[in-house]
């Protein structure tokens, strides 16, 4: 692990933000308020939620950082910071969800196991870097490749920091080759996050951005790409990051009878109120995102003022006041969307928002019918309570 080091204690942290919710310190996770994610379609790197299984590496020889290239492929090889700053560099909009993002409201419908998040375990960046595609094809594997002459089929990212999980080893997974040697789908080495060089936090100084797909699977600190014939057989690829039907506990849980989560499902969050809210009578500005992954657009989205009964449609946009049409050429298609819709509040309610993407898929009811024990991937029904009160309550 040439120039980078992976501190055994939470000693040397990075300086944070006060403004985050502060959900485990060792290892660091925290979100910002929810109101902080709907002030900019671009999210600030300082409000930006942060996930982490272990203490925050660190870069002590930048001159001589390199990622090492091995596995089921020729010609092996270790590339300095300038062999990926030489290749084309691109500035790509994706939002990073948590597979986590809104636990806490999953648990409260029945308990499951993992780090407490509230709706803001998601944000949207400009991430500045090489094209994994351009990076694979300098060492010799051409674009489009599924499978390499050796059997390469996955291409595994490993990281430095030691997670407990992994028994003190790094944090690693993988993604499918035919992706990765895709330049269309978009997977970065980025360097970059808005125009800035990344920060420690958030993986200086290379991380993987795999847009549209759980946060899980977009690795930070980078230290080797293994190119290898099965899919990564870390414990986050195999022992965690599944979805399992409700049915399943701890007691008859086989983790080999699921996939790794890939692909985000279509997600809505309203921003602009808190789960419970007193507010006066009368109109009422209703905000908040919405996305979906594999690169699938917003197709609507839908708020009622009355529990789901009646609904009505929210103006979308990415860049302010411009409509968004899903599909259209000129989206940020790895980018989530902004919506919202001026309701009128007459007495007290439950006002929801769902979301539909592009392949029409939409936002389950209830929380009850995708319950797994892990809590990860909760789409139902944005739900928050407006109780209608007075000035002096
Ligand atoms: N090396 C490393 N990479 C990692 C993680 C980690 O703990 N270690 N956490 C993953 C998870 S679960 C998520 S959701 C994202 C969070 O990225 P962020 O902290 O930049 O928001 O990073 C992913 N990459
Ligand atoms: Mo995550």
């Amino acid at each position: 692990m040439p120039g980078l080091i992976a501190p055994s204690n939470y000693s040397q942290e990075p300086p944070r933000h006060p403004i985050l919710q502060i959900n485990s310190r060792e290892p660091f996770n925290a979100e910002p308020p929810r109101s902080a994610l709907i002030s900019s379609y671009v999210t600030p790197v300082d409000f930006f939620y942060k996930r982490n299984h272990g203490p925050i590496p660190k870069v002590d020889d930048i001159e001589n950082y390199c990622i090492l290239i091995r596995g089921l492929f020729e010609n092996p090889k270790d590339l300095f910071m300038r062999d990926i700053r030489m290749l084309p560099k691109y500035n790509i909009t994706a939002t990073l969800q948590c597979a986590g993002n809104r636990r806490t409201a999953m648990s409260k419908a029945r308990m499951v196991k993992g780090v407490g998040w509230d709706v803001a375990a998601i944000g949207n960046a400009v991430w500045g870097g090489a094209k994994l595609a351009d990076v694979l094809e300098l060492v010799g594997i051409p674009k489009l490749t599924s499978v390499t002459n050796s059997g390469g089929k996955h291409v595994e990212f490993v990281s430095i920091d030691r997670c407990k999980e992994e028994n003190g080893g790094p944090y690693k997974a993988s993604i499918p080759l035919s992706q990765a040697t895709n330049p269309e789908a978009d997977v970065l080495l980025a360097y970059e996050m808005n125009g800035e060089p990344l920060n420690r936090d958030h993986g200086y100084p290379l991380r993987v951005v795999v847009p549209g797909v759980i946060g899980a699977r977009s690795v930070k600190w980078l230290d080797a790409i293994n190119i290898i014939a099965e899919e990564c057989q870390g414990f986050f690829m195999q022992k965690d990051y599944k979805m399992f039907p409700p049915s399943v506990n701890w007691d008859n849980i086989n983790w080999n009878t699921r996939r790794p989560l890939m692909d985000f499902p279509v997600q809505c969050v309203i921003c602009s109120l808190e789960d419970v809210n007193v507010l006066k009578p009368g109109k009422v500005k209703i905000s908040g995102y919405a996305a979906s992954g594999g690169g699938r657009g917003i197709e609507r989205v839908d708020v009622s003022v009355d529990g789901g009964k009646n609904w009505v449609e929210a103006f979308r946009y990415q860049k302010t006041g411009i409509p968004y049409i899903a599909d259209h050429p000129s989206n940020d298609k790895w980018a989530w969307v902004l919506f919202e819709v001026m309701v009128d509040i007459p007495h007290s309610i439950q006002i929801v928002a769902k979301a539909v993407d592009s392949a029409a898929n939409v936002q389950p009811e209830n929380v009850e019918t995708i319950w797994n024990l892990r809590g990860v991937l909760n789409t139902s029904w944005h739900r928050v309570d407006v109780r209608v009160g007075h000035s002096n309550m």
